[in-house]
């Protein structure tokens, strides 16, 4: 039988338009329903356009929400776009485009190909980070840090880009590369605004126990915030007043210490006099001193690297063996680490044995694996740094090394050597950007009055609209040569005063945009506390696992904050977090410009259609899991739902008013795997049962109505456009996307087979399989078939058969 071909483009057009013309994806903020808040992380409208990766971040939660929308919850799902940025920037710069434009166009194109694949965003609530209606509230939320003491003014040495002249997080910064352009990034003492993240680093951790995020973020962001317990030892100089304190995670090892390190940063080196250094000391430290600052963190405590120091000529005193340990200078100690000076113990540490070759110096063994291996530590191999038992360590031997640890800084604080600490890896968010490119930060500078802040009636702080936006070589924003920019009057005093020119990060927009979307337009605040209230927290947040230790650490951060403000209702934003894997280029790469690999989703859509790209994306892998891009799977994908279409196309005109038997069950058992399997984000098992029980309701004869209504309902989350056309096709007139949920019926999928215990003489000796609907005495005649109840009855009687209806035949013999 002959098939109308299915218009994929025609088709899709005409039904996004529809949708969208009767605002059927808008949220309501009040009425009955349960609210459902699904979150998509929004993107930066690159100039590249959308990427694939999007797409399956999108679809997920499209899919999700539709079938949130059908099960009775009034859904948000909305989107917008965190455009502030350097790459905007570097783009506007090369092509001698402004920002403004280039990110006007870049979003215009973001917006056809959302539209173009049927996501069912509410457009009504769509947000621009670098609308000036919007950083007003951002500038706001600064003003707030300000006030609260969370936002300050330091010089400090920070991470900078040379290429794209400006000073970055340190999570920005990727194996010592800035994570944006991949140049080696250097140090540069700057004049800085920071944040105070580090006073909320134990909330961070501590409150990731009511959240339900995948594990491997949790532990990430634990990582980063990096708390440790330990302790600072006091070791006194040999005739010196001065002593050198210590941070150690391991003072468990401390009777094998033999040396002690200052790295080059270290206060007591800030002047020859303060440790009495001798002249020629003093001038080698200080040359050394020099080189150290030219070189990477990530370099200075790479193992392997070839140690370098200088012996300060003096000793300090290990309390626990009263050994002189020879006191050294060496970058491989980092200044802002611990208190900047570290104690050797070479036997259990590989950067302190490799110290310690290099300068001659004791190795001492004080940890065994108890596999009978006590000899002497000779080679980096040896070096034990995990789990053991102590030994040449006096009144800790015999102790495993937690155990000893605890122990040994009991003794440590009670002998007044030590005092027990916590310190964390997190450091202060560094949230000054060189750049115009963002938002300018709401500060004027007074020469009476000092550092104020832009009063709230005054916001927004607009950027300028110029000419010249390139970044300067002074490090300096290129704001500060804007004079009408600049020249302003304080607040105050009202006299000449001048702003600040730096401008905030691009996070400083996404830390908060997902309260904006309840209340896109308010001019009051930056959202209603009703609206609030009501929407929050995010029930579901897709993103991606990059953002693990960026937006979402800052976003969950900035939330606690404002609920410390008393401005929202709960500590923390996100209810439940997930993350999708990344998509590669099929030769297994990263999709790439340079590597001319990428597979732009127009071209998908065009070939193959919308419906065609989400199912494939959904159906390619795990959701979690990376995945190179196959062109095979997209043809096959494809291929089913012509299939699709063209079994309603053959069966929709000869269905009969009711469904029967196995259809029943082949649809029951679709409605319950796809309703678990879109609460459990396994969106590619949905796909392959689809698959499958297309199989099977193909090879039946005739069908029920209800048997295709059910299918095109729950397929449609998944292929929105295509099960539109065919509920039409069923003589539909309301869409399917308002349909209900189906709820399935757990008693039609009970396993039609039983299984009979087969007895002789009471005692189990086989097992027989059946149908339900079996007749009495054929189960009875299949049983005595078998061969091991034929081995007990051989040459016997049967005398009776006691049969259990659905569980025992039981044969007794004589
Ligand atoms: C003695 C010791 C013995 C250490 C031992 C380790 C093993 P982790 O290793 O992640 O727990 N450290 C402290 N301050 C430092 C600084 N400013 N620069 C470089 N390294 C520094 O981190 C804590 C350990 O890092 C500390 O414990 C110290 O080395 C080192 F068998 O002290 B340990
Ligand atoms: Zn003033």
């Amino acid at each position: 039988m002959r098939v109308k071909r299915y218009d994929h483009l025609k088709t899709e057009r005409k039904w996004q338009k529809r949708w969208e013309a009767q605002d059927f994806w808008q949220a309501k903020d009040t009425g009955e329903k349960t609210k459902f808040y699904s979150l998509v992380e929004f993107p930066y409208p690159s100039g590249a356009g959308l990427h694939v990766g999007h797409v399956r971040s999108y679809t997920a939660l499209d899919a999700i929400s539709r079938y949130k929308r059908m099960s009775g919850y009034n859904v948000l799902y909305p989107i917008g776009w965190d455009a502030f940025g350097l790459p905007t920037e570097n783009f506007a710069i090369k092509n001698k485009i402004h920002p403004r434009v280039a990110t006007d166009r870049n979003i215009k194109t973001f917006k056809r190909q959302l539209k173009a694949l049927g996501m069912s965003f509410d457009w009504t609530r769509e947000v621009d980070t670098t609308d000036p209606k919007y950083y007003k509230w951002t500038q706001w939320i600064f003003l707030q840090l300000h006030k609260a003491g969370m936002a300050y003014r330091d010089e400090i040495a920070i991470n900078w880009c040379p290429s794209c002249k400006t000073g970055l997080a340190n999570e920005e910064v990727i194996d010592g590369n800035h994570e944006r352009c991949g140049t080696a990034v250097t140090q540069k003492l700057l004049k800085q605004w920071l944040i105070r993240i580090t006073k909320y680093a134990d909330r961070l951790i501590d409150d990731l126990g009511r959240v339900d995020y995948l594990d491997r973020i949790k532990i990430q962001q634990k990582n980063w915030i990096g708390r440790k317990h330990g302790i600072n030892i006091t070791y006194p100089i040999e005739a010196r007043k001065e002593q050198v304190v210590c941070f150690t995670t391991r003072p468990d090892t401390n009777f094998g210490a033999t040396f002690v390190v200052l790295g080059p940063e270290h206060p007591l080196l800030k002047s020859q006099s303060i440790l009495n250094l001798s002249n020629d000391v003093w001038k080698q430290v200080e040359e050394y001193k020099k080189i150290s600052t030219s070189k990477t963190e990530a370099d200075r405590i790479a193992e392997g690297r070839k140690k370098t120091g200088i012996f300060t000529g003096l000793f300090c005193t290990n309390g626990l063996t009263n050994y002189r340990m020879p006191l050294y200078v060496a970058d491989f100690v980092l200044g802002d680490v611990g208190t900047g000076a570290v104690v050797g113990v070479p036997g259990h540490d590989r950067r302190d044995f490799e110290f310690a070759k290099e300068f001659g110096l004791e190795v001492k063994r004080v940890v065994t694996k108890g596999d009978g291996d006590e000899g002497p530590i000779t080679n980096i191999e040896q070096v034990q740094e995990d789990e053991g038992k102590m030994i040449n360590s006096e009144f800790l031997n015999g102790l495993d090394i937690h155990a000893a640890t605890q122990k040994v800084m009991d003794y440590m604080e009670e002998k007044g050597m030590g005092k027990k600490v916590v310190t964390y890896k997190l450091r202060d968010w560094i949230f000054s950007r060189q750049h115009y490119w963002g938002e300018p930060i709401p500060i004027i500078y007074c020469e009476k009055c000092g550092e104020m802040p832009v009063p709230e009636e005054d916001l927004p702080v607009e950027l300028p609209k110029v000419k010249n936006y390139e970044p300067t070589e002074t490090g300096q924003s290129p704001l500060a040569v804007i004079k009408k920019f600049v020249e302003t009057k304080c607040p105050k005093c009202k006299g000449s005063a001048k702003r600040e020119t730096d401008t905030m990060p691009n996070w400083a927009g996404s830390n908060w945009y997902f309260l904006r979307y309840l209340d896109p337009k308010n001019d009051k605040t930056f959202a209603d506390r009703k609206k609030i209230d009501h929407w929050m927290p995010v029930d579901l947040y897709n993103g991606g696992m990059e953002h693990t230790t960026l937006h979402l650490l800052y976003s969950r951060f900035i939330y606690k904050f404002l609920f410390d403000q008393g401005l929202v209702p709960g500590p923390e934003p996100y209810a439940r977090r997930t993350s999708h894997g990344v998509i590669l280029a099929s030769d297994g790469r990263k999709m790439s410009k340079s590597f001319g690999n990428v597979i732009n989703p127009d071209d998908i859509v065009k070939e193959y259609g919308a419906d065609t790209l989400r199912l494939y994306e959904m159906f390619v892998a795990p959701f979690d899991q990376m995945v190179p891009w196959a062109d095979r799977g997209v043809v096959g994908v494809k291929r089913f739902l012509d299939r699709v279409w063209k079994f309603y196309n053959v069966k929709h005109k000869e269905l009969t008013e009711t469904q029967v038997g196995e259809e029943r069950k082949i649809i029951h058992k679709l409605i319950k795997k796809i309703s678990a399997d879109l609460n459990d984000m396994k969106f590619n098992t949905a796909v392959a049962a689809f698959m499958e029980s297309l199989n099977s309701l193909e090879q039946r004869e005739r069908l029920g109505k209800q048997t295709l209504d059910t299918y095109s309902i729950l397929l449609a989350p998944f292929a929105p456009h295509i099960t539109e056309e065919l509920w039409q096709m069923l003589g539909h007139k309301e869409s399917v996307h308002l349909q209900s949920w189906p709820a399935h019926d757990e008693t039609l999928l009970k396993e039609d087979v039983v299984q009979i215990i087969v007895q002789v003489n009471g005692k189990m000796r086989d097992t027989v399989k059946v149908a339900q609907d079996t007749a009495q005495n054929d189960i009875e005649n299949q049983a005595l078939d078998s061969p091991k109840v034929q081995a007990q009855i051989a040459g016997k009687t049967i005398v009776k058969t006691i049969h259990v209806p659905g569980r025992i035949v039981n044969f007794v013999v004589k």
